[in-house]
Formats: structure tokens, C-alpha cells, sequence
């Protein structure tokens, strides 16, 4: 896959956003710079059949006016049926074979992976990309796991070095360029996009550490 569109992942959810409205949340953060979005419509509150497909619908159209790949979490069926660019797994949420088998080869897939065997699993089983974590503390996720640090995304780099990979979990502006360095494509952030007082703002603060620590132009 194009790696650069892992560059500064966007997830959010309705119960991530106390009570603002998704598609103005959505569109501050295209317009402050994301590079892909995914709907994570989990836990207390989270929309279910019509109003997720309706959700959906609205977020993917959304996107496409920014170019900027739409992608649905754990829910392969819906991003099917809505023709959205792509799925993202866990573990638990199917066999990664299976999964790319049914979206085709053209959909991405991205697996939510915590040790480098799954991340070789994953890979194998034709990821186009995996997701690390979780990198730090975080309030977002419950049950997230133990903190892997961004050793392990340099753990994972050495042993596969042409897998795109985002970091996740706890990433703020001051530690995104931590995760880069460590060698991931990209950062994946829900809580420090969606706290923002201004949000547009604070996407384009976080996406400016990003593109700094790519071109290694830091102070
Ligand atoms: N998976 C691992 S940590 C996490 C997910 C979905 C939550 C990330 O949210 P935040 O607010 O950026 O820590
Ligand atoms: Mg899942």
C-alpha cells in the first residue's frame, strides 16, 4: 500500500466525542490534515445497524471529498456493503486469511497486532498493514493490553522491514515523532485529535511533528 496515507490515522467513534457532532469532528481533522480515517463505533453508546450504516455512508462520502481512505472497524460485512476502502481487524475479529478473502485484494486490511508473531502472522496472511500497541497509557480503549513501548515497532522493523506499520495508543503531538523515529509510517490517534479545544488545529500541530520527523528536519 501507499505508506504515506498511514501518516496520521484519525479513529473515532461517537462515544469518543462527548456529545459533538461526528461529521464536524470528521471534517475539522480532514481539513487540519489526516491521511486515513477509520469509524471505531465501540462501547458505551455506539451506534448500531441503520444509524452506523448511516454514519458510515456520511463519514466515507466525507472522506472521498478530502481523498483520504475510509476505513471501518471490525465490521467486515458493513464495509462491504457500503463499498468503503477498507477494514481493520484485532485478534479476535477473524482469521486475517478469511477476512482478506472475503474484502478482496483491492480493500485494505489492517490488523491490530501486539508482538512481532503477529505482526509476521499477520503479514503473511495478507495485512497491507498492522497496527502497534498499545505504544503508551491510554483512557481510550478499555482493556487495551499491556504498554509495548516503541520497542516493539523497532522489534517488528528489523525482522520486516517493507511492512507499513502505525503505531497506536497514548500518541500525543510531543510523542509522535518518537513513534516515526522508532520506524512506523504512521501514527493512529483517537483521544488527542478528539480532546482538542480547537481540533482542526491541533490535527495540523500533530501532522507538522509528523512530517518533521520524517524528513528528520528537527531541532
Ligand atoms: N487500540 C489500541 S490503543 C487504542 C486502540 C483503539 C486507543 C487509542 O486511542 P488514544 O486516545 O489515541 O490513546
Ligand atoms: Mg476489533
Amino acid at each position: 500500500m501507499d505508506k504515506s496515507k498511514l501518516q496520521l490515522y484519525f479513529i473515532m467513534g461517537t462515544p469518543n466525542i462527548g456529545g459533538k457532532d461526528p461529521l464536524a469532528v470528521l471534517e475539522a481533522a480532514l481539513k487540519g490534515g489526516i491521511t486515513a480515517f477509520q469509524l471505531r463505533e465501540k462501547g458505551e453508546g455506539a451506534l448500531v445497524d441503520v444509524e452506523l450504516k448511516e454514519l458510515a455512508e456520511q463519514c466515507k462520502a466525507l472522506c472521498e471529498e478530502y481523498k483520504v481512505p475510509f476505513i471501518v472497524n471490525d465490521n467486515v460485512d458493513l464495509a462491504l456493503e457500503i463499498d468503503a476502502d477498507g477494514v481493520h481487524i484485532g485478534q479476535e475479529d477473524g482469521v486475517v486469511s478469511e477476512v482478506r478473502s472475503k474484502i478482496g485484494k483491492d480493500k485494505l486490511l489492517g490488523v491490530s497486532t501486539h508482538s512481532l508473531n503477529e505482526a509476521l502472522t499477520a503479514s503473511d496472511a495478507g495485512a497491507d498493514y498492522v497496527g502497534v500497541g498499545p505504544l503508551f497509557d491510554t483512557d481510550s480503549k478499555e482493556n487495551a493490553g499491556p504498554v509495548v513501548g516503541t520497542a516493539l515497532i523497532k522489534e517488528i522493523v528489523t525482522h520486516l522491514p517493507g511492512l507499513c506499520i502505525v503505531g497506536i495508543g497514548g500518541i500525543t503531538e510531543g510523542k509522535a515523532s518518537q513513534v516515526i523515529h522508532a520506524g512506523a509510517s504512521g501514527v493512529a490517534i483517537i483521544s488527542a485529535i478528539t480532546n482538542g479545544e480547537n481540533i482542526e488545529e491541533a490535527t495540523r500541530n500533530i501532522k507538522g511533528r509528523i512530517t518533521l520527523a520524517l524528513t528528520g528536519v528537527e531541532m
